[in-house]
């Protein structure tokens, strides 16, 4: 079939609007016809050529909400007319990950994954006759996409599309982290670094459990009010400090936060945010990709005094089990994602989603069909 899609043909190019060609699914695959699609940083670090996985030309988007429309053969656990999320953490219930109760990270299709490839080796997206790379095992960039039957998670069908596109990443990653990944416990003081379409979700992950400090550091004095919103009790800007920045958290949170988050990406960040923890007990989370290269780093003795460096990936969320439920807190007003969705964009204007974001002007473009 022919589907229309923004197609990454090369590092640092505008995505190029264009009808590719679409086999349809092989054995243990979905078809899904996505009808919303946001655009995480992710995709722009990529689009950027700062993944060390990136390849092109192809199809990005990992943010989607859609509906099957076929069925590859063997395919038991969704049928036509199903909705879902696609999911770049899939959940095969069977691997050595799954089994082990330790990890969302299912490793059943991770190496294909990350080589833009379908489970058997191959892509079903081509342009004039050349293949074109799938992206995270996605590619929501597309009104139809293919995927692995183990990386769609069933959800309730009077969710709108449009909200729900943002649990197949930014919600997830963010509340996740928080709930699953750090299990902040009521009373906690916290920190998230970088106010952006993951940071907010921090916070209001921190809110619902209840913490007691939510601290929001950004570089953009324009995401305070944001931060605000959603539960953040204190602002810093960074540039504004007048000394060193760790000492100024430290002492904000009288001796430390009990669990910092980096949503930044940036490694010098990810330092003070380790640093900006509590002796003795303190935990950092990183949430932020770093760009190829980029290493962390610190005084071993931070660590040797009791601060723990962990990271998180889609908010330790297990697809297939836990998306659908929290489809249902957003359903039941529990978490919110309507005000985060700052713009609403045709495929022809996804570039502009891209520029919004760089600008810091957007919290999250959603891509609707
Ligand atoms: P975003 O662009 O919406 O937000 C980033 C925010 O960080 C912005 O508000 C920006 O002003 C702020 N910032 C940048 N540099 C800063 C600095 N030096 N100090 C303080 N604040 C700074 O991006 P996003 O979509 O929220 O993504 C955030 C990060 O999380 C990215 O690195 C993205 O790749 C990553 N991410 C990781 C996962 C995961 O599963 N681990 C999932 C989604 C996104
Ligand atoms: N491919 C990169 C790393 C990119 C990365 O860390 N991705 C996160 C999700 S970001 C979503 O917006 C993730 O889940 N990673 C786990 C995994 O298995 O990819 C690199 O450095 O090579
Ligand atoms: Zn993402």
């Amino acid at each position: 079939m022919k589907t229309r899609a923004a197609v990454a043909f090369e590092a640092k190019k505008p995505l190029e609007i264009v009808e590719v060609d679409l086999e349809g699914p092989k054995a243990g695959e979905v078809l899904v016809e996505i009808m919303a699609t946001g655009i995480c940083h992710t995709d722009a670090y990529t689009l950027d050529g700062l993944d060390s996985e990136g390849i092109f030309p192809s199809i990005l988007g990992h943010e989607g909400a859609g509906i099957v429309r076929d069925v590859g053969a063997g395919v038991t656990s969704v049928k036509p007319g199903d909705h879902v999320i696609p999911l770049y953490t899939p959940e095969c219930r069977q691997c050595k990950s799954c089994l082990s109760g330790k990890t969302n990270l299912c490793t059943a299709i991770r190496a294909t994954q990350g080589k833009g490839l379908m489970p058997d080796g191959t892509s079903r997206f081509s342009y004039k006759g050349q293949p074109i790379f799938h992206y995270m095992g996605c590619s929501t960039f597309s009104n139809f996409t293919v995927l692995p039957e183990i990386a769609v998670a069933k959800i309730r069908e009077d969710a709108p599309f449009d909200k729900s596109c943002y649990i197949g990443c930014g919600v997830t990653t963010g509340v996740g982290a928080v709930v699953k990944t750090a299990k902040v416990t009521p009373g906690s003081n916290v920190i998230v670094f970088g106010l952006g379409g993951i940071g907010l979700n921090v916070i209001q992950g921190a809110k619902l459990v209840g913490a007691d400090m939510i601290v929001g550091v950004d570089i953009n004095d324009g995401k305070e009010g944001w931060g605000r919103r959603f539960g953040m009790t204190h602002f810093v800007n960074p540039n504004k400090v007048g000394g060193d920045i760790v000492q100024h958290l430290v002492e904000l949170t009288d001796g430390g936060a009990d669990y910092t988050f980096d949503c930044t990406g940036n490694t010098g960040v990810m330092r003070t945010a380790l640093e900006a923890c509590h002796r003795g007990w303190g935990e950092s989370i990183i949430i932020g990709v770093a760009e190829a290269g980029k290493e962390i780093s610190t005084r071993p003795f931070q660590l040797v005094t009791g601060r723990v460096w962990k990271g998180s990936a889609f908010g330790g969320a297990k697809g297939r089990t836990d998306v659908p439920k929290i489809v249902d807190w957003y359903m039941n007003g529990k978490i919110e994602i309507d005000p985060m969705i700052t713009h609403v964009l045709s495929l022809e204007e996804i570039n502009k989603g891209f520029d919004l974001m760089h600008a810091g002007e957007s919290i999250r473009s959603v891509v609707v069909y």
